[in-house]
């Protein structure tokens, strides 16, 4: 008996087997969830599909999270296989990768909107259109970085993007907790996924983490996954409009040094 059996999961933003969303995909699919996914059209066939197939998942649509009319086709074709939504995963984001470098005073007008509309209005917009399948008991996540709180060398727009993302969390928990749905984030240390790939400074920030971190360690999807778990299920059944890390403690410290 899994803790997620008879219950449906909508996951957006596999890119690839390294993904957070594939992590979560998998713990969720292990506890008895139908897992279906959506990414952007250019991921579906050759990355998304053969992934969902290997959980037995066939619901798979394209969606760019910067079209509404994308948004609600998603949502409309979900409607048509599904009477309710269960568990509904945001692990996506972009940034120009300009924006992620260099200082962040000099950040472009258009480059702020750009991240600030993947990166967080989105969660926005796919709980507005997932509202009609939700219902009590469902859940809502999405992922974030402790670079929203404190700065974080390079991560810059991002930063800010995520800082509205953990308020739009909040305001979105507040709006949606009378119907018994709840939303939180989940707060992941450094993962080397394809979007932490080529970043300016990954590379030594991940390998220092695991000597700084009180646990001594890097932080896997698998981990995610498990939280993940815990938020989708009935476990967490009174926790709402948190930011939940899952850092190994990274965040905890004062003056981050290590040994
Ligand atoms: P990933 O590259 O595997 O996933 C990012 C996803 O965002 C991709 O599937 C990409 O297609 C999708 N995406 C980008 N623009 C989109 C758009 N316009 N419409 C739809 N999808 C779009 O990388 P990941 O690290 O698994 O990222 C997942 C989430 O986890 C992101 O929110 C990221 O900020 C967050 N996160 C990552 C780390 C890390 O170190 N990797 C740490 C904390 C939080
Ligand atoms: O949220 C992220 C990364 C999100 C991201 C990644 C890219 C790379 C490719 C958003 N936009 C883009 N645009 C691209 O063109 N993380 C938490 C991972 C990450 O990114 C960093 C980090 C960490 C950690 C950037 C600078 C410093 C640290």
């Amino acid at each position: 008996m899994g803790l997620l059996d008879g219950r449906n999961a909508l996951i957006f933003g596999v890119a690839n087997d390294h993904s957070i969303a594939w992590g979560i995909a998998r713990a969720l699919h292990e506890a008895g969830a139908e897992v279906g996914f959506s990414s952007v059209e250019s991921l579906i066939e050759r990355r998304v599909r053969p992934l969902a197939e290997s959980i037995g998942s066939t619901f798979v649509e394209p969606c760019d999270v910067q079209s509404d009319e994308q948004i609600r086709a998603v949502f409309e074709r979900y409607a048509e296989r599904h009477a309710s939504l269960d568990v509904l995963v945001h692990a996506l984001a972009f940034a120009r990768r300009e924006d992620l470098e260099g200082a962040f005073v000099d950040t472009s007008r258009d480059g702020f909107a750009l991240a600030l509309d993947v990166s967080a209005y989105s969660l926005v917009a796919l709980v507005r259109e997932a509202r009609p399948l939700l219902r009590a008991g469902s859940s809502v996540m999405t992922l974030s970085y402790y670079g929203a709180e404190k700065v974080v060398a390079n991560y810059n727009v991002m930063g800010v993007a995520k800082a509205a993302l953990e308020a739009s969390v909040r305001y979105l928990a507040a709006d949606l907790g009378r119907d018994g749905i709840r939303v939180n984030a989940i707060s992941a240390g450094p993962i080397r996924t394809l979007a932490a790939s080529g970043i300016a400074g990954f590379k030594r920030m991940y390998g220092s983490f695991a000597e700084i971190a009180p646990m001594r360690s890097n932080i896997t999807p698998d981990d995610v996954g498990r939280t993940a778990l815990y938020l989708a299920s009935d476990l967490s059944s009174a926790v709402t409009g948190e930011t939940i890390y899952v850092d190994g403690g990274f965040n905890i410290l004062g003056v981050p040094t290590g040994d």
